[in-house]
């Protein structure tokens, strides 16, 4: 009766049971993670923080890869792609996400400078397996200050192919949230770029999804209702279609040791994941993040239950 009422949302589920969460790794500080489902392993596509102890800003150089066939245990693969990967870039290897084309290669879109007049770029790198290896795919910036419509700050990339094929990506930072469609090439704008409504508080780090016919946008932001100051949580909102308009749903994780956060959520073997980086490795912080990954539970009517933060 009990679990009827909670399937009908008659009654809140009760909070699952912990368990043990850890860093992917200590062998190297990993930030920003993104993840994807090829066959039956699940791929962490993750930054590398090189700032000394007690650095005071970002040092990464490379992007690196880790898998698992349990998201209990997983195995490094090391650096895959390196700001060296792209000729026009020259440091500043921030956040990416890896999506499959409907050619069937891997597309791994990152945020880099291009060590030119403008900052920070959208570069995008291709290889044939989740392992790569992964080339320059364009010869240039998907995105930069002189894309037309761009954000002030194109950073993080979030890439998503809709059942129907279409391709569409979002980017940007505190200073403006940017979307538009790819082409099936995965690597050419199809249309202009779009600012999104109806994002609350969006600060960074968007990650896009569907489930159910709904689209999911969690992103990570830095307002008065994430608590300690200046420490990102992570928020979420859900539209009926990729480009919005869409409407806030709450917090789905709170605040980590690091100040910056950085969702991916994903589904792997029947179980859903929240995948987020702080600052809980030996010897870490703000600079020198680590990732992990915690179970994420549903409600009956489509809200996540904000992610029990564990740790092991
Ligand atoms: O890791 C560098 C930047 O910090 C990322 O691009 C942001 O998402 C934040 O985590």
């Amino acid at each position: 009766i009990l679990a009827l009422a909670v399937a009908l949302g008659l009654l809140p589920a009760l909070a699952p049971p912990a368990s043990a969460a850890a860093p992917i790794t200590t062998a190297v500080y990993t930030a920003d993670p993104a993840a994807l489902v090829a066959g039956d392993t699940l791929y962490l596509y993750t930054g590398h923080d090189e700032a000394p102890a007690g650095g005071t800003g970002f040092v990464m150089r490379d992007w690196h890869v880790f898998s698992s066939t349990d998201a209990t245990t997983f195995t490094g693969h090391g650096a895959k792609l390196s700001v060296s990967s792209f000729p026009w870039a020259g440091a500043d290897a921030w956040a990416g996400e890896v999506e499959r084309g409907p050619d069937g290669r891997y597309y791994w879109y990152v945020s880099v400078n291009g060590n030119g007049p403008g900052w920070m770029n959208i570069g995008v790198a291709v290889g044939d397996s989740p392992l790569g290896p992964f080339t320059d795919a364009k010869g240039g910036p998907l995105i930069s200050d002189d894309t037309p419509g761009s954000a002030p700050l194109n950073i993080d990339p979030t890439v998503f192919v809709d059942d129907d094929g279409q391709v569409y990506m979002y980017w940007g930072s505190y200073w403006g949230l940017r979307a538009a469609r790819l082409r099936p090439d995965m690597v050419t704008l199809d249309g202009p770029v779009i600012t999104p409504q109806g994002v609350s508080n969006f600060w960074e780090a968007p990650w896009m999804f569907k489930r159910d016919g709904v689209y999911y946008l969690a992103y990570a932001a830095n307002d008065s209702g994430c608590s300690p100051p200046n420490h990102a949580c992570v928020r979420y909102a859900t539209a009926s279609s990729p480009l919005g308009p869409w409407t806030h749903r709450g917090v789905v994780l709170d605040p980590v040791s690091s100040t910056t956060n950085h969702p991916a959520i994903i589904e792997f073997k029947g179980q859903w994941y929240m995948v987020y980086h702080n600052a809980a490795a030996p010897g870490g912080g703000d600079f020198r993040r680590s990732v992990t990954l915690d179970k994420l539970y549903w409600n009956p009517d489509g809200t996540m239950r904000k992610v029990v933060q564990t740790t092991g």
